[in-house]
């Protein structure tokens, strides 16, 4: 038995120099000095076979073994975490963490969600409608049957010859007329629009709008020239100054253009307001009588107005952006100064 021992001694002391690591050491651990089944207990219990003159002695030799064994075994858990404890020596604990570089909103998406915001003090909810759209809603029931003149004011992307990439979020407003006939209407449609035509400065072939409607009993252009003012205000500043031209939308009857007061110069004239005093924020107008109708709305009842803005252009001239192909091309140094 004690030859057993010193055999047990000699593989439990080579095999612990190949542990090579915590997990390895634990193995080892268990394999040797393990309670229920480690090579040490396994010989304790065969001491029953031992002559009784001769286990005093196997007793004691056991014993040493095991002390011998916990030490190596102590010895060598410490040598183990030795380069742990060197490694950390030269780390400087003191010296700030390196910045986590965080993505950011784009400056659409920030636009967008403040003017939802400034929209929904007003009592609008956010609504949206496909992109891909039937050249029936996106022309036809807003007064443009095929061959209608004013369909030039739209270069459209036809993905074929009656299903077009929406050229304004204008169609959102049968949509949605038709989705709350007769209720009262009080909604924003946001969404990408796109048009063939070329890119420049303050041109994308693809862009954002966000439309407004509201139809209801007695809604007239006072109301929506207070929605426009209320929101120049809020989103530009406090003493912003708003103005409506006439223009010409087919859907809308009458039609305005809704001009800011340039805050860039205070109405002086500069380059970014072209020396005019005024910066457009939107095409605007009362919702056509035969839109109503097609919408599910007795025009003799009901009236209402709607709006289409372009969230770029509301963003260029709040952060003085002479250029909105930046917006889209994808350049960190642009987008990260935002936000
Ligand atoms: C329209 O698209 C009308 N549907 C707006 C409207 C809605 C009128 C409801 C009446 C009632 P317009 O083409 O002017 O109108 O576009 C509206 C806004 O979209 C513009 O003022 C501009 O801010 C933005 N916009 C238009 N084309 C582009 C473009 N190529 N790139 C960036 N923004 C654009």
């Amino acid at each position: 038995m004690l030859e057993k021992a010193e055999e047990l001694k000699k593989t439990a002391l080579d095999d612990l120099q190949g542990a090579a690591n915590p997990a390895e050491l634990n193995e080892w651990r268990v394999k040797y000095l393990g309670r229920k089944a480690g090579a040490l207990t396994q010989l304790l219990r065969g001491i029953s076979q031992v002559p009784v003159e001769e286990r005093a002695a196997f007793g004691q030799a056991a014993n040493e073994l095991k002390n011998l064994l916990q030490a190596a075994y102590e010895a060598r858990e410490e040598e183990l975490s030795r380069p742990a404890v060197e490694m950390l020596k030269t780390i400087d604990v003191t010296l700030p963490g390196r910045p986590v570089s965080l993505g950011r909103l784009h400056l659409t998406t920030q636009t967008l969600r403040e003017m939802y915001g400034i929209f929904a003090q007003m009592g609008f909810q956010v609504e949206e409608w496909p992109e891909v759209e039937t050249d029936y809603l996106n022309f036809e029931l807003l007064n443009m049957p095929p061959d209608h003149p004013a369909r030039d004011m739209w270069d459209t992307f036809y993905v074929n010859p009656r299903v077009v990439l929406r050229t304004h979020t204008s169609p959102g407003q049968i949509r949605s007329m038709r989705r709350h006939c007769p209720d009262p209407i009080r909604v924003i449609l946001p969404g990408k629009c796109y048009r063939y035509e070329a890119v420049t400065a303050r041109s994308e072939f693809m862009f954002y709008q966000v439309e407004g409607l509201a139809v209801g009993r007695r809604i007239t252009l006072a109301d929506l020239k207070g929605t426009m003012i209320d929101f120049a205000r809020q989103m530009f500043g406090a003493d912003r100054q708003v103005r409506f031209r006439c223009s010409y939308f087919p859907f809308t009857e009458p039609s305005v253009e809704v001009d800011m007061d340039c805050i860039i110069c205070r109405g002086e004239g500069c380059r970014v307001c072209k020396h005019t005093g005024w910066v457009e924020i939107c095409g605007a107008g009362m919702v056509h009588p035969q839109v109503l109708t097609n919408g599910g709305y007795d025009p003799d009842v009901y009236s209402g107005f709607a709006f289409g803005m372009g969230p770029e252009r509301i963003a260029m001239i709040k952060h003085n952006i002479d250029d909105i192909r930046l917006f889209y091309s994808n350049d960190v140094r642009f987008l990260g100064q935002f936000g």
